[in-house]
């Protein structure tokens, strides 16, 4: 397996860790998640404005349907702070 896809099973894992019996990352939970997890990849600052992105349907909670987006959203942050490009869209 490679690196990329054993990250992809962390961010699985990670999910199942974090989610609860609701199967749903709250904002509590998911910053929790980003705080322990991904220091120094993502800012704190950050963390909130991630969270509503990916909150589509906007009820406070990320099912696995909106989850799975975070790996562009990090894919994307990650770029913008190597290059500068792309930031914000
Ligand atoms: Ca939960
Ligand atoms: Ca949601």
């Amino acid at each position: 397996m490679n690196n990329r896809l054993q990250c992809m099973e962390r961010l699985v894992e990670l999910f199942e860790q974090y989610s609860g019996d609701d199967n749903a990352l709250d904002r509590k939970e998911f910053r929790a998640m980003m705080e322990k997890e991904l220091q120094g990849k993502v800012d704190t600052s950050d963390v909130d404005k991630i969270f509503g992105k990916l909150d589509k349907n906007d009820d406070g909670k990320l099912d696995l349907d909106e989850y799975i987006k975070i790996i562009g959203l990090l894919i994307k942050h990650i770029h913008c702070k190597k290059t500068g490009k792309g930031c914000g869209k």
